[in-house]
């Protein structure tokens, strides 16, 4: 191995070595506490570490490193304590993620370490939306991202490669090729002659680099930081390593022949490096004894600090209380930000608070007369006012204004860096979306239809639900979903998927059904500093229409609204189904009918759906989802448990047939609840 200088000190180099050796031997005693064991998993990176290094030394320490598994080398020299990197490895509430996490699955803003979810790809596309905010800031910075050559067979690896390129992104994309990816050799996993030639196809430049020599792994990403930060572009390096052990500790090394051990043996990164660091006379050996024995010192010191970590002491109430981010006054409109009402010329900070959750109560606001859609879109348009920080992403939502023509205009208005088109990449847009948050910023993502949320399902649900729980980093994301049926456009452009995402703490689900609750609940969304899933049903764009106050205002998240007062029976329902059960209502003038319509999902309006039991005894609960798994089949389950001595009837569903949606008008309209709905209820009152 030759290691080539250049101009840096023997303490930079003094200093380099110490960052090399100290995880390397604090692994060493880790291999030894698992044997006794006092430890129960453990990911060896031994081998590797000159690129976890190398790295952090390269960047500033202020810049977003997304490590993996077997990166401790990153977590070591960004200078987190070893005691407190224990506790987490032990799971112990003092630990980085109050026991709620595993290894080296946590993050720290305080370090700017962005913890990895076990699926590792989708740590690439956080990167980019950290590098979008430094774009957008015109800093001076990137963000740096690892994967192995394993990871890069996942979509992820290619939408986040794709993104940066296509956004010119200063992000540093840092492949460790170890050989193996489990059990798993390069040749069973990709079919490219090296990883570094797909840079090419991305239209970016990349480079293959020894990932055992330090000085070579910090003057490349050194200048390629540099050549990022310039250029605005992001860059893919390929450091080729080994695993000198199994994938975790218990899968063994059986399936890796032995001959590749010998050879890679004699690149170890550390033992190489010390005695370049000999022979240059940058350390003698006595100084080489010194630090180890130092280190060993300092390890044992930290380890018995660590070991003392109290027991987790359980406590549901604080579960619960984290797994949503408690609004900030930088998560609600900022006060600098003064929008002027329309009507008014007068300035309006903070969004006012509408309650219009009892039929009785309405705004005595200055209204205008506003579709579904233009609803939604007058809530997004104040919202871009109000909040500097909010972006827009979406596939052709700049100039041709989306699918539905919601952001006609914004682009014109607000320019092309806040209302960015996408590539087809809904993965990497919601990962990129949550890397925006990382630095503060609050974006929306547009799904073109919610049909397509399949393929964005990974970040949402593992990483913008979770993250907040796990390691205290929100989400400031809110996804946009044109959802629902009735519009003939067949299978994968109308389902009601709400269901999927109602089962997922940390997520809050809104699902309006008129165009005074669709921009207010709009605005909340942005105001919330946790991941928001708005459904926006398509057939009631258009047909929807009502009075809208002109201000800026908020619908609260979480409160349903009482549309109609009945004793005979009461619908509980949303979207498409409160125009429904109203139709029917207004049609069927013998029945008294009482509708209830939710508005948010999640959390449930578990009050309201009280009152609603107590008003009638008799409850309906209609959704145009699908019956089986749907949202009505939690309500009955809750109505049975807390509210059975005010029932008269057995709690019954309307819901859609469990089949796919049909295309054909006629199998369409046979599949949607609204087919049953006048038997349902027949069947209900004559209980
Ligand atoms: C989406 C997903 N599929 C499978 C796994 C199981 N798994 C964990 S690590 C790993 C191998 C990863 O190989 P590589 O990316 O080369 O990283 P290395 O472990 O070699 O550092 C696999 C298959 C996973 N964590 N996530």
């Amino acid at each position: 191995m030759r290691f080539d200088r250049k101009d840096i000190s023997n303490e930079q180099l003094i200093q380099f070595y110490r960052h090399l050796l100290y995880p390397r031997m604090i692994e060493e005693k880790m291999l030894i506490l698992l044997r006794q064991g006092k430890i129960s998993k453990w990911f060896s990176g031994i081998g590797q570490e000159a690129i976890a290094v190398g790295a952090v030394l390269s960047l500033q320490q202020d810049e977003w490193i997304m490590p993996l598994h077997r990166n401790l080398g990153v977590f070591t020299t960004r200078n987190m304590p070893l005691s407190k990197l224990f506790m987490q490895w032990q799971g112990a509430q003092e630990g980085y993620s109050k026991g709620r996490e595993r290894s080296f699955h946590f993050g720290s803003r305080e370090h700017h370490i962005c913890g990895m979810i076990s699926h590792l790809g989708p740590q690439l596309a956080i990167a980019d939306g950290v590098a979008l905010a430094h774009k957008l800031k015109k800093e001076e910075k990137v963000s740096l991202a690892f994967t192995g050559e394993g990871g890069t067979s996942e979509g992820d690896f290619h939408e986040a490669l794709n993104v940066a390129a296509v956004w010119d992104l200063p992000v540093i994309f840092l492949i460790e090729n170890n050989g193996y990816g489990l059990s798993t050799p390069t040749n069973e996993q990709y079919r490219c002659i090296s990883l570094v030639d797909r840079a090419k196809g991305y239209g970016m430049d990349g480079v293959q680099i020894d990932g055992n020599n330090i000085l070579t792994v910090y003057e490349t990403i050194k200048g390629v930081r540099e050549y990022c930060i310039k250029h605005q572009k992001p860059y893919l390096i390929e450091a080729m390593t080994f695993r000198m052990r199994g994938h975790e500790e218990a899968s063994g090394t059986k399936y890796v022949p032995q001959h590749l051990f010998d050879l890679w043996e004699k690149n170890d990164p550390i033992k190489n490096f010390e005695e370049f660091l000999l022979k240059e006379k940058v350390l003698k050996s006595e100084d080489v004894e010194s630090v180890r024995s130092e280190f060993k010192e300092k390890i044992e010191d930290e380890l018995a600090i660590g070991m003392k970590a109290a027991p987790v002491v359980v406590e549901t109430e604080d579960e619960m209380n984290d797994v949503y981010a408690a609004p900030s006054s930088n998560s609600r409109s900022q006060p600098s930000l003064r929008l002027v009402a329309p009507d008014r010329g007068e300035p309006n900070t903070q969004p006012l608070l509408i309650d219009n959750s009892k039929p009785t109560h309405y705004s005595p606001l200055t209204t205008h007369d506003l579709r579904f859609i233009n609803a939604i879109k007058e809530g997004l348009h104040q919202s871009m006012k109000a909040h500097s920080n909010l972006v827009l992403m979406g596939q052709d939502i700049a100039e041709y204004g989306g699918a539905f023509k919601i952001t006609e205009g914004f682009a014109a208005e607000f320019g092309k860096d806040r209302v960015r088109n996408t590539p087809i990449c809904e993965s990497a847009i919601v990962g990129a979306a949550l890397g925006l948050s990382l630095e503060g910023y609050k974006s929306m993502m547009e799904m073109q239809f919610a049909d397509f949320v399949t393929v964005g399902f990974n970040q949402i649900i593992n990483n913008l639900a979770k993250i907040y729980y796990r390691w205290g980093q929100n989400a400031d994301v809110v996804i946009r979903m044109p959802t629902g049926g009735g519009v003939g456009a067949g299978p994968f452009h109308s389902q009601s998927n709400e269901a999927w995402f109602t089962h997922t703490p940390g997520l809050k689900i809104v699902y309006p059904s008129t165009p005074v609750d669709a921009k207010g609940l709009l605005i909340a969304a942005f105001n919330d500093p946790n991941p928001v899933l708005f459904f926006e049903h398509k057939a009631l764009y258009r047909s929807v229409s009502g009075a809208v106050p002109q201000d800026y205002y908020e619908i609260e998240i979480g409160k349903a609204r009482h549309v109609r007062e009945g004793e005979e029976l009461c619908i509980i329902t949303y979207g498409s189904g409160v125009h429904w059960a109203d139709d029917y209502a207004a049609l069927h003038p013998e029945v008294s009918i009482d509708i209830l319509d939710l508005r948010t999902l999640l959390p449930l309006d578990y009050h309201a759906i009280r009152e609603a039991v107590q008003r009638t005894g008799r409850i309906l609960i209609l959704h145009e989802d699908t019956l089986t798994g749907g949202i009505g089949g939690e309500i009955a389950a809750w109505i049975a448990e807390h509210c059975f001595e005010l029932l008269d009837a057995p709690v019954m569903r309307c819901a859609s047939l469990d089949t796919p949606i049909p295309f054909s008008i006629e199998l369409e309209n046979n599949f949607l609840a609204k087919a049953r709905l006048e038997e349902t209820i027949t069947k209900l009152l004559g209980y």
